[in-house]
């Protein structure tokens, strides 16, 4: 595979091409992630690139992060907050050709999966997400910069949708009949989350906005929660963004890429165990309100990730990289099967919830 990592940038943190070996990991769809093992140390490290176009300011992230990180290693400093390693300069990212890269260390005797096989790990990767939420709920939203301004806005999502769609050509439209018409037929979460979103009880919280299992990093042998990664998208938001991506990326066996649609069903021991660990953390901070949205929360975001699939499929593909020409659709597809799977199975879903709160 070709590596696209000019030796500048491993200059930047004291290394070269000769003096290491690096090999391309990860299955994230936006930024390029590679292992680095220098020949003449134990320790590894990862070095990524931050796609710029989907990140349009690097340097929020960078903020961010420090900002967090000097609060954690004030008020909380056993916590493991994996921050980027600066260039040899002191800097926080090499900026090298337009391009920006970061350094990050690898955190030995850990493994990230792809797919949870056991609900054990859904109890763990909740505890990790609900854990960064608590010891950050005094820490102030307001110093933190959005790293992608609407990220989670609903109302801004469907809008690009009905957007994406006033432009998008007839074949293209045609194709995804049925899914338009589905992403019209649920705007009515919209309008639930629209309802609730001006409420004095539903605060802004530091969410990480990608809780998917990989982002957990879980002990090699005990599978017990050590650290999340993947920190571009801290940032304020609120809670149901973070229980919700969990919802829609643990409880079905396959994932977002499946195009077998028969398989794409709801999980309950999974759900119990997600529910379990991340009341285990959040349970003495939420609020009434939040509490109510527990549930909500998987609506919310499978109703939010499958409009930005169809989204982009209408906008010819400019955001999600694809395997062939209707991947976003069949996302979209997937997406809108896991929401209707979520609707059949939400009373036996609240009634964990309301035993386990
Ligand atoms: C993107 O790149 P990755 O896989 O970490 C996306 C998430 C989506 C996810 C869907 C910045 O995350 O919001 O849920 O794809 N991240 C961004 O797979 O858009
Ligand atoms: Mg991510």
């Amino acid at each position: 595979m070709e590596l696209n990592l000019d030796s500048e940038v491993l200059k930047a943190y004291g290394f070269t091409k000769e003096n290491t070996t690096i090999t391309q990991i990860g299955t994230g769809l936006i930024n390029r992630t590679y292992l680095l093992s220098p020949l003449a140390e134990e320790q590894k490290y990862i070095i990524q690139q931050i796609n710029t176009s989907v990140f349009k300011s690097p340097w929020a992230i960078a903020g961010n992060l420090k900002a967090i990180s000097d609060y954690l290693a004030q008020h909380h400093p056993d916590y493991l907050f994996i921050k980027p390693i600066p260039t040899i300069e002191g800097v926080e990212m090499a900026h090298i050709n337009q391009e920006f890269w970061r350094l990050l260390p690898f955190v030995p005797q850990t493994v990230s999966l792809d797919v949870l096989t056991d609900p054990k790990q859904a109890f763990e990767a909740a505890k990790q997400f609900g854990k960064l939420s608590r010891l950050l709920n005094n820490f102030d939203t307001q110093t933190l910069e959005p790293t992608i301004p609407g990220f989670h806005d609903l109302g801004l999502r469907y809008k690009q949708f009905t957007q994406a769609l006033s432009k998008a050509p007839e074949a293209l439209k045609k194709q995804a009949e049925i899914q338009i018409e589905d992403a019209l037929n649920h705007k009515y979460i919209l309008d639930y989350y629209t309802s609730y979103s001006q409420r004095d009880d539903f605060p802004d919280r530091v969410m990480h906005h990608d809780t998917k299992i990989s982002n957990v990093l879980l002990d090699e042998e005990t599978f017990k929660g050590v650290c999340v990664i993947d920190l571009d998208t801290i940032m304020p938001g609120k809670f149901i963004s973070d229980l919700g991506d969990m919802m829609r990326t643990y409880l079905c066996a396959f994932s977002e890429n499946e195009t077998d649609l028969t398989r794409i069903k709801i999980r309950l021991p999974y759900f119990e165990a997600m529910i379990k660990g991340y009341l285990s953390e959040m349970k003495s901070i939420l609020t009434e309100t939040e509490k109510e949205l527990i549930l909500f929360s998987g609506r919310y975001i499978i109703y939010m990730q499958a409009l930005r699939f169809l989204t982009d499929f209408l906008n010819g593909n400019i955001y999600y990289p694809i395997n062939y020409p209707t991947q976003n659709l069949d996302r979209a597809k997937n997406q809108f099967k896991l929401l209707s799977e979520l609707l059949i199975n939400e009373k036996e879903l609240q009634g964990i919830i309301d035993k386990n709160q």
